[in-house]
Order: C-alpha cells, then sequence, then structure tokens
C-alpha cells in the first residue's frame, strides 16, 4: 500500500493526487512503515510547498555551530552557500554559536534574512563540543527562537549546500538518513551497543545523521532536551555512547519517529562516489582535515 501510493506525487497533506505524478520515483523507497514521506527529488513541486508555507506563514530559525578552528575552515562556505540554496523565499534567521563571536563572516544578507551570533564557551573535548549543542539549542529556542520562527533546523558546519533545500524538507519532525547507511542492512548500523548507555539500542528504523535535524521549534526543543539529559545521565555514569550525541539522537527518533524524513540527497558525502539514486545533491560533507583540525 505504502509503495503504491508512494510511486505517486506528494502533495500537501502527503495523500497521493495523480495530476500531480509527473515523476514517480519507483526506486527508492519514499515512505516510512509509520508512513512518513521520504523525500527524494522528482517526489514534490517546489513552487507548491513555497506558497503553502508562505501562506501559512512558516519561518526558519538555523543554528550552527563554529567553535575554534571550525569557524575558519567552514563557516564562510556553509553561510555563503546557505545563502543561494536554504529555505529561499521563507524568512530565516541564522544562529551562529561560537567562541569568537568577532571572526564570523560579515555576510551581505537580503530581506527577512538576518543573523545572531552567540558566544558560547569552548569545551575542552571535542566530543563535548559536539554534544553540549544539544543543550545550547533547547536554551535558545526557549529563550528566543520560539518567540521569531516557527521552524528550526540544526547542522553541522562542515557542510555545503549545492541544491535547493527548501520548504519541502520542512515538516514537525525533520530527520536525514546517513549517506552510509541507507543501502546497508540494519545489522550494520552503527547504533550504540552498550547497555550501560542511555543510547543503547538493539534495533531500530534507519541510521539517522546528527549533522542535520530539525521540525518545529516544539518537537525540535522535546529532541534536544531529552538528547541532552541522555547525555548527562551517561556523564553520571561514566559512559560515553559510541557516536556522541548521533546515538542520542538515533534513540530518540526510534522512540519519537520523524514525521518527515529527508533521503541522503539532503546529506551527502561525495566520496562515495556516483549512485544511481542521487540524483541531486543539496548538501555536501566538506572534506574532513582532521589532522589540521583535530590535533589538541
Ligand atoms: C569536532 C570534532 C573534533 C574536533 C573538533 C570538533 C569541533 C566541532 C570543533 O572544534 N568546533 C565545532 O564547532 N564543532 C561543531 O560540532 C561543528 O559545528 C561541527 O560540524 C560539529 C560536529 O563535529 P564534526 O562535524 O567534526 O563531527 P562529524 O562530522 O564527525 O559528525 C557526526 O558525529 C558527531 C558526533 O561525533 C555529531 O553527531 C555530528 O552531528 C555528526 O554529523
Ligand atoms: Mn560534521
Amino acid at each position: 500500500k505504502c509503495h503504491l501510493a508512494s510511486a505517486k506525487m506528494l502533495t500537501l497533506d502527503n495523500s497521493v493526487d495523480e495530476s500531480l505524478n509527473l515523476g514517480a520515483r519507483l526506486d527508492v523507497q519514499t515512505c516510512t512503515p509509520w508512513r512518513a514521506p521520504i523525500i527524494w527529488d522528482g517526489m514534490f513541486i517546489s513552487e507548491i510547498w513555497d506558497q503553502r508555507h508562505q501562506t501559512e506563514g512558516a519561518s526558519v530559525a538555523l543554528t550552527v555551530f563554529a567553535v575554534g578552528r571550525y569557524l575558519d575552515a567552514y563557516l564562510w562556505d556553509f553561510l555563503n552557500s546557505s545563502e543561494h540554496y536554504f529555505m529561499l523565499g521563507l524568512p530565516v534567521i541564522y544562529y551562529v554559536f561560537t567562541d569568537m563571536p568577532q571572526k564570523v563572516p560579515d555576510i551581505k544578507l537580503p530581506h527577512l534574512r538576518t543573523m545572531r551570533i552567540i558566544n558560547v564557551k569552548r569545551h575542552s573535548r571535542w566530543q563535548d563540543i559536539s554534544m553540549m549543542r544539544m543543550k545550547t539549542i533547547a536554551d535558545t529556542i526557549e529563550s528566543d527562537i520560539r518567540h521569531h520562527s516557527t521552524h528550526v533546523f540544526c547542522f553541522d558546519v562542515d557542510q555545503v549546500f549545492t541544491g535547493r533545500f527548501g520548504s519541502e524538507a520542512l515538516g514537525d519532525s525533520v530527520a536525514l538518513l546517513h549517506a552510509y547507511f541507507y543501502h546497508l542492512p540494519k545489522e550494520r548500523f552503527t547504533y550504540d551497543r552498550n547497555p550501560k548507555s542511555k543510547a543503547y539500542m538493539e534495533t531500530g528504523d534507519f541510521y539517522y545523521h546528527a549533522a542535520v535535524f530539525g521540525g518545529s521549534w516544539k518537537s525540535v526543543k522535546a529532541l534536544t532536551e531529552a538528547c541532552y539529559q541522555s547525555i548527562m545521565e551517561d556523564k553520571k555514569n561514566n559512559v560515553e555512547a559510541l557516536w556522541h550525541d548521533e546515538s542520542h539522537l538515533n534513540k530518540y527518533l526510534w522512540l519519537h519517529k520523524p514525521s518527515r524524513v529527508l533521503s541522503p540527497e539532503y546529506g551527502w558525502d561525495p566520496s562515495i562516489g556516483y549512485m544511481n539514486d542521487i540524483q541531486v545533491t543539496r548538501l555536501l560533507w566538506a572534506p574532513k582535515q582532521y589532522e589540521k583540525l583535530r590535533v589538541p
């Protein structure tokens, strides 16, 4: 049932409209078992989604962290590319979290796109730089974002937009399929397997990538708060989940299914090489510079 329906063009309420069936996708999974759409190129008409969200008054907060050496290495490309591709046509507020506010590039923003630069302290362990984003995002949604934006998207900074990443990606709770795992059987997913960690799980639905997640401010607040709670519980118990915040995110999304799932077009690693089902790339992983960036 799901498969047949999903071969049709997705309409605004996720029902099927034959008249909009311009480009069905039969080569990929376009629907989760709980009937959330998985967004692939060819499944949506951009203009319809833009119009709908504009009418409904959607607005988007984008959070990104650029702490320490990641600022010089990645932030300019990230912001500059997002100005070309991220949620064009909707109001956007960037929340840039950094320990060096004065070094944030001065990017010229058009009407209805603004930036807030927020000073954060630099955690000494990189695992904490990554994990503690959950706490900062939750706090900022509570203090600021919820008063200004209907939706929130949270990004790793080591990425570059290369194609439309637009309102088709908006939903109540949105998660991204990890580019390395969407073709692999569940047994290969790198969930946390230590029963002592709050992130422990035996099985799940997908392996989601923590580099991109989003949703309504309410559901992102709930997600980030829950992940932060679990991270702190682990610290109390002297354990750390295998992939840090990503492990906790996967656990949360297994217990609270996302309402919308993004295909790996929305977070692709070009070093994977050619894949039949990737017909456009919208966000690419920037080259890792571990030698340069991960030395103490
Ligand atoms: C991270 C690792 C090692 C050394 C430095 C950092 C670091 C990260 C940093 O010095 N400054 C900084 O701002 N960050 C932020 O944390 C930045 O936004 C970055 O994109 C994010 C996650 O770190 P990253 O991109 O190096 O980790 P990945 O690409 O291996 O990320 C996956 O796994 C992480 C947990 O290990 C997170 O879950 C991440 O969301 C995943 O994509
Ligand atoms: Mn990253």
